[in-house]
């Protein structure tokens, strides 16, 4: 089929329904919600058999879904409607769960049912259910109801009415007041499902330290104590606030109405040193278990002689001193007789390379790229040059930019079956990108290949990262059913008898590689780009940077995206867009 996506963003869950569907033979072209016009448009070029609105927040034109087929992509049960299904299910702390695929109409959400999914809830953040559960729903959701379209005798089902007429259970948008926390009053629980349900946007606005912030990422501490509100630690960029009863972690803010207002960084760099005078900063090693529950960012273990590092970054993004933490984790690591390590990435990200963020707050951002590349590259040389031991690399989510390339570095790379890649920098003002990108891909794809994936700037799904080589291995029913089968087959690589036969394999291809291109020469030839895009007459990096952290609306569909407007393009030129990446 042809299927053109209407969406307010290319966001993981898009990013993941255009990779499966795909795969399973369906033509998909992207179009951003921009205005009705635009979107009338790209449906006369395109005539799609059918509209999937993945991530929609406004109305489909009643001359869009009057003439095509048009389904929303609800993350809610069946009956549930409204723009904020996820945080009323955290609020109201619902057990289950679900995804609906509705037709569109003229009233929101009130559609023709196609297909629903339940999942399990978890006690997690907004962001993570939808990048994890919801997605996963939402992919055999819209799967069910291609079945069920093909299917004549399959019809969608009408939402039971109501008897005032109405149809469904419609909860409005969440207000302020509704999220406010009181810290003399709410429990942990209470705090902790609060931020969740606000997490990654619009945040709890509160004040701290007497300034007006939002908050972003909370986690349980079940042995720091203190006075209820009272900022009791600092660790990492993170805040532990005491509550009535115990504490919890806050990692990010949003300050309100300061200069750099709507950038989302770490606690302590919002609040300031000042401000946090006489907390204390409680560290901890990242190799040591941690007593009780605890925030903790990196994480390193030992289990079955397998050295297992976990890296749970916020968004997957690698600040130049969270790198220069995880590299100092990685030589700890290194120091134990292990001789097969694992780096675990984060659960919901394995990694998203540099902070975009942090980069935009500092005073100079192109010296601020600068140190964070430098920083990837030190840990990824770090991981390549680590000829003693097998390295493997477990992505329990998904990857992006120099994300990639740093998993990459491993001998072995290992993927749950939802995760998608993007193993490209050019959506990124036309970065040139390093983390020794080109080194590692023609290493594992072959040079062809590798321009192609870096020139397409399409996401790429597991089983097809499979196909390229670009991974090794995809296994397991789900995310989590992975991550408990790579400590299975890590253990067997670390008992296997031709580990040795394998690690000596590697050294010698690793003197070879050196021998034949230094890996210095990748670096400083991947840095001479980098050099001008940061600091060069081509404003591009910055100023998408600029509008990715600062959200600024789309304008347009990218042509890489939009296939429609390629083929509009090519129907008037004479040539062939369908062909033609
Ligand atoms: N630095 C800082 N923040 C990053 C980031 C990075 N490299 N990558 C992702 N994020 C943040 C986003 O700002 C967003 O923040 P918020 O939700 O807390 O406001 C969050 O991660 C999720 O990203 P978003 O795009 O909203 O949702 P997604 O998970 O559905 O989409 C991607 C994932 C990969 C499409 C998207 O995050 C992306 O393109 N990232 C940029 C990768 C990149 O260019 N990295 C650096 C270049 S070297
Ligand atoms: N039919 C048509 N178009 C649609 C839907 C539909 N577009 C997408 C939509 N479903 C997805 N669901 C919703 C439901 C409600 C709202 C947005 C998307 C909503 N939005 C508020 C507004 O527009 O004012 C803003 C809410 C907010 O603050 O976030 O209420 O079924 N044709």
């Amino acid at each position: 089929m042809r299927i053109l996506f209407l969406t307010h963003s290319f966001n993981s869950l898009s990013q993941c329904l255009f990779v499966e569907l795909r795969r399973l033979g369906h033509e998909v072209s992207i179009e951003f919600d921009i205005n009705d016009r635009v979107t009338e448009e790209a449906v006369a070029l395109y005539q799609p058999d059918l509209v999937i609105a993945p991530f929609l927040k406004r109305a489909i034109p009643e001359s869009v879904w009057r003439t095509t087929l048009c389904w929303i992509v609800h993350p809610g049960p069946v009956g549930d409607r409204g723009p904020a299904a996820l945080d009323w299910a955290i609020e109201e702390r619902a057990g289950e769960w679900g995804v609906t695929v509705l037709q569109a109409d003229a009233e929101m959400d009130a559609g023709d049912v196609w297909a629903s999914v339940p999942f399990p809830m978890r006690a997690a953040s907004k962001s993570s259910l939808y990048r994890r559960e919801v997605t996963d729903a939402a992919v055999r959701a819209v799967v069910l109801a291609l079945e069920r379209l093909q299917n004549p005798d399959l019809r969608p089902e009408p939402l039971p009415v109501n008897p005032d007429g109405s149809r469904g259970r419609w909860r409005p948008a969440f207000t302020a007041a509704q999220r406010e926390i009181d810290w003399q009053r709410d429990d942990s629980a209470t705090i902790l499902r609060r931020i969740r349900a606000a997490d990654g946007a619009p945040g709890v606005r509160g004040e701290i330290l007497g300034l007006p912030v939002r908050m972003y990422n909370a986690w349980p501490e079940s042995r720091l104590r203190g006075e209820p509100g009272a900022l009791i630690a600092t660790r990492d960029g993170g805040i532990c606030r005491a509550t009535i009863d115990g504490a919890v972690w806050i990692t990010h803010l949003r300050a309100i109405g300061g200069e750099r207002g709507d950038l989302k960084l770490p606690a302590t760099q919002v609040l300031g040193s000042e401000r946090l005078a006489g907390v204390p900063e409680l560290t901890l090693e990242p190799l040591a278990a941690p007593a009780g529950e605890t925030w903790q960012e990196i994480r390193g273990w030992i289990e079955n002689d397998v050295g297992y590092l976990a890296f749970d970054f916020h968004n997957g993004a690698m600040s130049t001193d969270q790198c220069r933490r995880l590299w100092a984790a990685w030589e700890r690591l290194r120091q134990s007789p292990v001789r097969v390590l694992v780096l675990l990435g984060g659960e919901d990200f394995w990694s998203n390379g540099i902070h975009l963020h942090r980069i935009e707050a500092e005073d100079n951002a192109a010296e601020a790229s600068w140190d964070n590349i430098e920083a990837m590259n030190d840990l990824t040389r770090a991981i390549i040059e680590t000829d003693d031991r097998l390295v493997i690399s477990a992505l329990r989510g998904n990857a992006g930019a120099g994300g990639v390339f740093l998993a990459l570095a491993a001998d072995e790379v290992w993927c749950a079956p939802g995760v998608v890649l993007n193993p490209h920098y050019k959506n990124m003002g036309n970065l040139y990108g390093s983390e020794y990108w080109t080194y590692l891909l023609p290493r594992r794809v072959g040079s062809e290949a590798a321009r192609g994936i870096v020139d397409n700037r399409l996401p790429i799904g597991a089983a097809e990262a499979r196909e390229h080589g670009l991974v090794d291995a995809v296994f397991g029913a789900s995310a989590t059913d992975f991550a408990l089968q790579v400590a299975g087959k890590a253990r067997e690589l670390a008992a296997s008898v031709d580990l040795q036969a394998r690690l000596d394999a590697k050294r010698t291809g690793r003197r070879r590689d050196e021998a034949s291109r230094p890996l210095v020469a990748y670096r400083k030839e991947e840095m001479r780009h980098m050099h001008l895009n940061f600091f060069g007459f081509d404003p591009s990096y910055h100023v998408a940077r600029y509008n990715f952290v600062h959200r600024v609306p789309h304008s347009r569909t990218p042509l890489h995206l939009a296939l429609h407007r390629r083929i509009g393009a090519a129907n008037r030129t004479g040539m062939n867009a369908r062909n033609t990446p």
